[in-house]
């Protein structure tokens, strides 16, 4: 009974924070990389290990990255080879040379996320064994705190990296007057120098690479350096030791602090970094300056208004979700360390506080690593070690880039879109020309990879990559469902209107171009690929390039749907939008294969590879809404069967998918199990394709390796099971699984600019709230009648339980009851 009330006192009225036991901790540093605590203001971002002897905060800008401004016309051959390829295809059926063709079509390969360096506080210790040691990272202030005792000194270091002051800031004091005796030092895998800058401050001044060759590429001079051209940006870290009664002393070898009971120390970057467009040489930014006046206000201020300013800031987006389950009688294994909280997980305890802090972590490191103007998180978020880190920690928009950015909406995270819609106009840009160099096409198109410069080309070397993945042509339409999306959740009509449309409608302009007629007249993609899968031609020869795979077509019909209904929406280019409903019609549409799955190809092939982790041909059940249990039931049960042939096996990002899949589907049990592979413990460091998804102790998600995409998409997934708008109503409680059966969620978003809280005992909805945040009609789908407070209108059974429709004030909250 006390546990249920300490449950339900949280959420009264349905607003603020309640939830607790925000924290990862640890009994010991981190021995790898992925031990480390990530802290980020979107911009700055460090990992720290919480070392004793040797402190080491890895850090990154996110800006930084090899290159320059994208060449243009780089494959003039693009175009006679896409005719050759569309010729083998449709003439011959000859998969093997359409692929040869495809080769001929690529251009250059992306460039690479990089380090910029690491810090490292080296103590003045004679003993470095302590006898008490914690560290921890609190997710509900971003705040990582190191605390151990040796010779009976305490001595504790906070962390925080703060978007209003734009700089990472450490508090280190010790417990007994005078006992601070530490040494900063910096280094970097860049090129750099260390110089002196007046006031005892270091400032590293680096360069980055020209280029930086993708890791799975094998090369001689992976890492090359332009002197004079515009490759290659500079960089700046400042570091600075402010203390009250310490002595403070530098020289290009660190800043040495002496003697002190308390020291803060403020590192500011800025790279010159100035748009995707801009010589970051010549019309760079002055990364000097910038990181000059960041530290100069920053260390101006005290450790506590810093602080406060810091918490302000991030709780501000944070406290809009809470998230609780009620917890079995034995729950003590939310009282362990992180890491062995994980492993007794990973062998079956139940810990549903492990997986509400999993959702909220993802929240977490979204808002951490998406506030930089135009530049997205990427692969890695923000947090990347190596110069060649996997896949160039870059943007791989067949899946991972968009995953990033499924929960960004439902969780409340509406500004953190902001910066992937910035960076869809950039590619709209240099994708315009792609589309016309490549294609002689209108509109603009986005291939498999792209990066902080807008690259849009199909990567490769110029057919050194598979065209599995690098002749991949569906990327301006489906990041066109993120500009859509954030119009669903905003109503923001000025958005749509001035934003969101023209590069919708530029979207569909590339795909009315790609598009062409098969010998019965449907409108199919050739070539094309299901992202990066193969199959058994009718020869049994093995490929993969062929034509109008269900990826793309259900992609592209995603798009056309978005656009008409923008374009109603907005009352306006009607012609345009009867254009694109006469060609909806002709869309090459889904088959149900032989085994009763959802055809992935043009044809009923088989696959070489059954449980490949890709399972593209189900972008129509999730994250489009072609496929839907209450509209298309035998769509429905050919995507379950599809998912049933696939198996669960998975990396991080898979198995992630996987929950949203099963949450369309609604089946709660099956998406639990799927958040449960993805949590599982794993320290795999190597690149594994098949299988081997999990979490690193930090909760990382592993590809494996490290790749962010897991943490979102499993949020995402779990908003799903919860809440579902995506058919014109708010579908409550849709996929609840068995084991979380009572609970409570404050603050979910749904399409229509909706805020909503529900909670649910013995797996029924008991009561919820609604804000109308805009205002306008509201359609609730639930299992049982509900009352809505203050409205007269009665829920009406459906053949898929009840459904509710009033109409809502702007600004008003309703309050709805269960009637069962
Ligand atoms: C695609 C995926 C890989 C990985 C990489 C970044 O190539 O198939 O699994 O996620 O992107």
């Amino acid at each position: 009974m006390k546990k249920f009330l300490i449950l339900f006192t949280c959420l009264i009225p349905f607003a603020g924070i309640c939830q607790d036991n925000l924290k990862l901790w640890y009994k010991q540093p981190a021995k790898v990389w992925t031990d480390a605590l990530p802290l980020g203001n979107g911009r700055l971002g460090a990992m720290v290990f919480g070392r004793v002897k040797q402190e080491l905060i890895q850090l990154n800008e996110a800006t930084l990255w090899s290159g320059g401004p994208v060449r243009t016309n780089v494959n003039p051959d693009a175009y006679a080879n896409l005719l050759l390829a569309r010729e083998a295809l449709f003439k011959d059926e000859d998969y093997a040379k359409a692929y040869n063709y495809a080769k001929n079509m690529q251009g250059y390969y992306s460039e690479s996320y990089l380090p910029l360096g690491d810090l490292t506080i080296t103590q003045d210790l004679k003993d470095t064994v302590p006898t008490a040691y914690y560290r921890d990272l609190n997710i509900r202030n971003a705040i990582s705190t190191t605390r151990y005792t040796i010779n009976g000194v305490t001595y504790t270091r906070q962390v925080i990296i703060s978007a209003p002051s734009q700089v990472i800031v450490i508090h280190f004091t010790a417990s007994k007057a005078g006992q601070l005796n530490f040494k900063l030092g910096a280094a970097s895998l860049l090129k750099h120098s260390m110089v002196m800058l007046p006031g005892n401050q270091l400032a590293m001044k680096g360069k980055a690479p020209a280029h930086a060759d993708p890791n799975y590429v094998d090369s001689a001079n992976p890492i090359t350096y332009d002197v004079t051209g515009c490759k290659g940006m500079r960089f700046q870290l400042q570091i600075k030791a402010v203390s009250k009664d310490g002595k403070i002393s530098a020289d290009t070898t660190g800043v040495n602090v002496k003697n002190a009971t308390e020291a803060t120390i403020f590192l500011s970057a800025a790279t010159s970094f100035n748009g995707f467009d801009r010589c970051p040489v010549s019309e760079g930014k002055d990364e000097s300056k910038i990181a000059g006046d960041y530290m100069k206000k920053a260390s101006a201020q005290s450790w506590p208004t810093l602080l406060a300013a810091h918490y302000a800031d991030y709780r501000h987006f944070f406290n809009r979700v809470s998230f609780k389950l009620a917890t079995p009688a034995d729950n003590s294994n939310a009282s362990l360390p992180t890491d062995e909280r994980l492993v007794a997980y990973t062998s079956g305890v139940k810990d549903p506080d492990l997986e509400t802090l999993y959702f909220q972590y993802g929240r977490y490191l979204l808002i951490s690593s998406s506030r930089t103007k135009g530049v997205p998180a990427n692969l890695q978020g923000i947090w990347n070690k190596e110069l060649r880190p996997p896949w160039s920690s870059n943007y791989t928009t067949n899946i991972n880039t968009q995953m990033n950015y499924w929960p960004a909406e439902v969780a409340n995270l509406s500004e953190m879109h902001v910066p992937l819609i910035d960076f869809i106009k950039n590619v709209a840009v240099t994708g315009r020309r792609t589309a016309k160099e490549f294609y002689h096409a209108k509109g603009w198109v986005l291939h498999h990879n792209s990066d902080i410069w807008a690259l849009t080309n199909p990567v490769g070397d110029k057919g050194k990559g598979d065209p599995t993945w690098a002749n991949w042509t569906m990327g301006s339409p489906w990041m066109s469902q993120h500009l859509w999306w954030h119009y669903q959740y905003t109503k923001d009509k000025k958005y749509l209107r001035e934003v969101a449309y023209p590069l919708m409608k530029g979207a569909a302009q590339f795909c009315e171009d790609w598009l062409v007629p098969d010998k019965d007249g449907y409108l199919v993609t050739a070539p094309s690929v299901s992202p990066e899968n193969a199959f058994f031609d009718d020869k049994g020869k093995k490929a993969s390039v062929s034509i109008a795979t269900t990826m793309d077509m259900s992609i592209i019909r995603d798009l056309f749907a978005n656009v008409i209904a923008a374009a109603n929406e907005l009352g306006d280019d009607k012609a345009f939008r009867d254009t694109i409903i006469a060609k909806q019609a002709k869309l090459y549409p889904f088959h149900i294969g032989k085994k009763g799955n959802l055809q992935e190809w043009y044809k009923d092939w088989e696959d070489p590879e059954p449980h490949h982790r890709h399972v593209s041909h189900l972008f129509g059940l999730f994250p489009g809404n072609q496929i839907s249990p209450v509209n298309t039931p035998e769509l429905t049960a050919a995507a379950k069967k599809t998912l049933e042939l696939r198996g669960d096996e998975g990396t991080g990002w898979s198995l992630a998918w996987k929950i949203n899949f099963w949450a369309r589907l609604l089946d709660g049990n099956h998406s639990y199990k799927m958040i449960k592979d993805l949590l599982r413990a794993t320290a795999v460091s190597g690149t594994k394709y098949s299988g081997g998804g999990g979490s690193y102790i930090n909760l990382f998600d592993a590809h494996p390796p490290f790749q962010i995409d897991g943490n979102f998409g499993g949020v995402s997934g779990m908003a799903e099971m919860l809440l579902q708008s995506q058919n014109n109503e708010i579908n409550m409680l849709p996929a609840l699984p068995d084991a979380w059966a009572t609970g409570e969620i404050s603050g979910l978003k749904a399409r229509g600019n909706f805020e909503v809280s529900m909670r649910w005992k013995d797996m029924k909805l008991t009561s919820a709230s609604v804000l109308a945040v805009v205002g306008g009609k509201c359609t609730i789908r639930t299992g049982a009648p509900i009352k809505v407070a203050g409205v007269t209108a009665g829920s009406k059974r459906t053949a898929n339980g009840y459904v509710t429709t009033f109409n809502t004030q702007k600004g008003a909250r309703y309050k709805i009851s269960s009637i069962i």
